[in-house]
């Protein structure tokens, strides 16, 4: 049997630039993508899910890419309806948008599990490929503070993810177990390679990564586990990852990323403006591939998606 199956960890922005990119360049039944719902929450009496929203709009070719997350040609009617009737505004939700947040509560509590709706909402947008929540059971990722613990998506959007990090931490965890496409996922002969997308390693992946018996199933898999660096020319994009890293204590480095997956990571693909890390991580015994890693289109991101899948010796055609 070829081993071809490809398990690819995603977060939300730049996971989903390289699982659209995976998606390009594998056939459906090939892929596998995981999604973190660490950062789901409940919001004005809706369940919304930003990483599951963004690989579905990612690879439904909807994503509005200049602000990075949601619906692109968004307009914003319910926000200034909402901010009118003095409900809460911190956290946008465009008009597009609320369609799939009222969808997806919708179903939910019509009782189909996150799982089963997120398939039915990425099938009904043409996605053939499959995009999976990594659990049905709530797991919600918190970040420590020196203003105390906060959800989430009040330290990244209410807060500016201003405070200073302390410690990160998943409630629900242990206790969620993996949704039954990401064990059946795990547990495929046929399964080649692991692709960790690069998304941050403490808030988008660690939640993946704690879901129960993941962890544990990924050491045990015999197959390569890649891991594309979410750092760029020794800083994160957008997002909090270097100041996170800062305030934890650990240098903003690919040694940190490598030294987060330990002995799970096989192969680091590090951005070429990083090609100083290049040494130190071989000499831990770490293969490491150095191109480019800004996705600006979809060129970038099928040409990334490939250089990953070789890393993973997986062949593209
Ligand atoms: N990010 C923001 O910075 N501000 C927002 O108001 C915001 C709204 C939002 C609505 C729906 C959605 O699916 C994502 C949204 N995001 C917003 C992005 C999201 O907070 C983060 O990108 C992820 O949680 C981190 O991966």
């Amino acid at each position: 049997m070829t081993k071809k199956h490809v398990l690819a960890l995603s977060g939300g922005v730049g996971g989903a630039k390289l699982a659209a990119g995976l998606a390009a360049v594998l056939a459906p039944e090939d892929l596998t993508i995981i999604v973190n719902t660490g950062d789901d929450f409940e919001h004005l009496g809706l369940t919304i899910c930003p990483d599951i929203d963004s690989v579905t709009y990612a690879l439904a070719g909807l994503n509005d890419t200049v602000r990075g997350w949601g619906v692109k040609g968004e307009t914003w009617q319910t926000m200034a309806m909402l901010r009118g009737l003095g409900e809460a505004d911190w956290f946008n939700l465009g008009d597009r948008d609320m369609g799939m947040h009222i969808a997806r509560s919708w179903r939910l509590r019509e009782g189909e599990t996150l799982s089963q709706v997120t398939a039915r909402l990425t099938c009904n947008l043409g996605i053939a490929h499959a995009i999976v929540p990594m659990s049905d059971a709530p797991l919600r990722t918190q970040v420590g503070t020196d203003e105390g613990w906060l959800d989430f998506q009040r330290y990244f959007v209410a807060e500016q993810c201003r405070p200073v990090a302390t410690g990160v931490r998943f409630e629900g965890a242990p206790g969620a177990t993996p949704s039954p496409a990401f064990a059946a996922a795990l547990a495929r002969e046929d399964l080649g390679a692991i692709v960790i997308c690069p998304s941050n390693p403490y808030l988008s992946v660690d939640p993946i990564l704690s879901v129960d018996g993941v962890r544990e199933a990924l050491a045990q898999r015999r197959v390569p586990l890649v891991a594309v660096s979410p750092l760029v020319g020794g800083t994160s994009l957008k997002g909090p990852l270097a100041k996170l890293l800062g305030e934890l204590g650990k240098p903003v480095s690919n040694a940190s990323i490598a030294d987060h997956y330990g002995d799970l990571l096989d192969h680091l693909v590090i951005d070429a403006g990083d090609a100083g890390d290049e040494g130190g991580l071989r000499a831990r015994g770490l293969c490491v591939t150095v191109t480019p890693t800004v996705m600006c289109g979809a060129e970038d991101r099928e040409r990334l998606a490939r250089v990953a899948l070789t890393a993973a010796r997986i062949e593209t055609g």
